[in-house]
């Protein structure tokens, strides 16, 4: 569906993104931040990784579920993370979330933590006011979640959806990716993207998860696009890996995702 077009790293040719001395301290390294539920944040991690993200840091997991991840260090790097908070907090953590809308130069913010500034106009002014300080946040609600953000019913939400995550991107400031069939991305001042690929058995536990590490792990590696361009690029490829995906009829698994993100990358074509 020509998401390859896509690719943040137009000038480094057909070999990849990859330098030729470059390693991992060059490619960019992401913190998820997880809650209650570890499963989601495992998949955000697990998708970072695949995304070919430097170093993936697990902060609050008691088990890491890949030899690959590693736990964050006490004090958090945050100049050189970009961090995804959200994924799989079910309990309220508004003094955390604060800490993260004021420390984290690069954010992404998911369900949990959507629910949470949801709640609370606060956290609600802490996100508005991070790009007057240089911090980028996108957002990646799921129609509920979007439509507590707007105070609004979910079947108001969708009857405009690119209405509504413009609406939402004005408000909170903040690019956003409005997810579902034909999931849309808005930022104030920029006119918003329909995505068209993927399809419906991406509704399945986890495809959203997977979209918020793989966000992130693309992020680190291109600071040079803007929050915008990167969240086009992520939700092309997101669906795109969904295209290609083995179904067999059944629903695709969030892990079978993770895999097909594999065969995505032009550096693999060019091997
Ligand atoms: P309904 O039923 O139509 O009223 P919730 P969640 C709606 C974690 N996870 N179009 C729909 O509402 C997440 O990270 C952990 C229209 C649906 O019932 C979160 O932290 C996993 N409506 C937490 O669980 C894997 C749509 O929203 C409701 C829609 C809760 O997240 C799973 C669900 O929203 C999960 O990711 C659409 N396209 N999509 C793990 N393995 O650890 C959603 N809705 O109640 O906020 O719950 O999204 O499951
Ligand atoms: P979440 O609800 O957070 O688990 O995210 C679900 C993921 O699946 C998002 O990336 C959605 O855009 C995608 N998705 C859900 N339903 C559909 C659909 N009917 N068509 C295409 N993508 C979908
Ligand atoms: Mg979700």
């Amino acid at each position: 569906r020509g998401a390859e077009a896509l690719t943040p790293w137009p000038e480094q040719g057909a070999r990849g993104r990859w330098p030729h001395a470059g390693h991992k301290g060059t490619q960019g390294d992401v913190c998820i931040l997880a809650g209650a539920m570890p499963g989601a944040a495992q998949l955000a991690a697990q998708a970072a990784l695949e995304a070919g993200a430097g170093r993936v840091y697990v902060q609050g997991l008691a088990a890491l579920n890949a030899v690959e991840l590693m736990a964050a260090p006490a004090e958090l790097p945050w100049l050189h993370n970009v961090f995804v908070a959200g994924c799989g907090w079910s309990e309220a953590q508004e003094e955390r979330l604060a800490n993260v809308l004021h420390q984290a130069k690069q954010l992404v913010l998911d369900a949990g933590a959507l629910n949470a500034i949801a709640q609370s106009s606060a956290l609600q002014r802490l996100l508005a006011a991070r790009s007057s300080c240089a911090q980028e946040t996108v957002i990646t609600p799921h129609p509920l979640e979007a439509a507590r953000l707007l105070g609004m019913d979910t079947s108001s939400l969708q009857a405009d959806r690119l209405a509504s995550a413009q609406l939402l991107a004005d408000r909170l400031n903040c690019t956003v990716i409005l997810k579902g069939s034909g999931s849309v991305v808005a930022s104030p001042g920029q006119v918003p993207s329909l995505n068209s690929t993927g399809h419906a058995a991406l509704a399945s536990p986890g495809t959203g998860d997977v979209l918020a590490g793989w966000l992130a792990g693309l992020w680190t590696q291109s600071k040079k696009l803007a929050p915008h361009e990167l969240a086009v690029l992520a939700v092309a490829w997101h669906g795109a890996a969904a295209d290609l995906a083995p179904l067999g009829g059944g629903p695709l698994i969030a892990s079978r995702l993770i895999q097909a993100m594999s065969t995505l990358h032009p550096h693999r074509a060019c091997r």
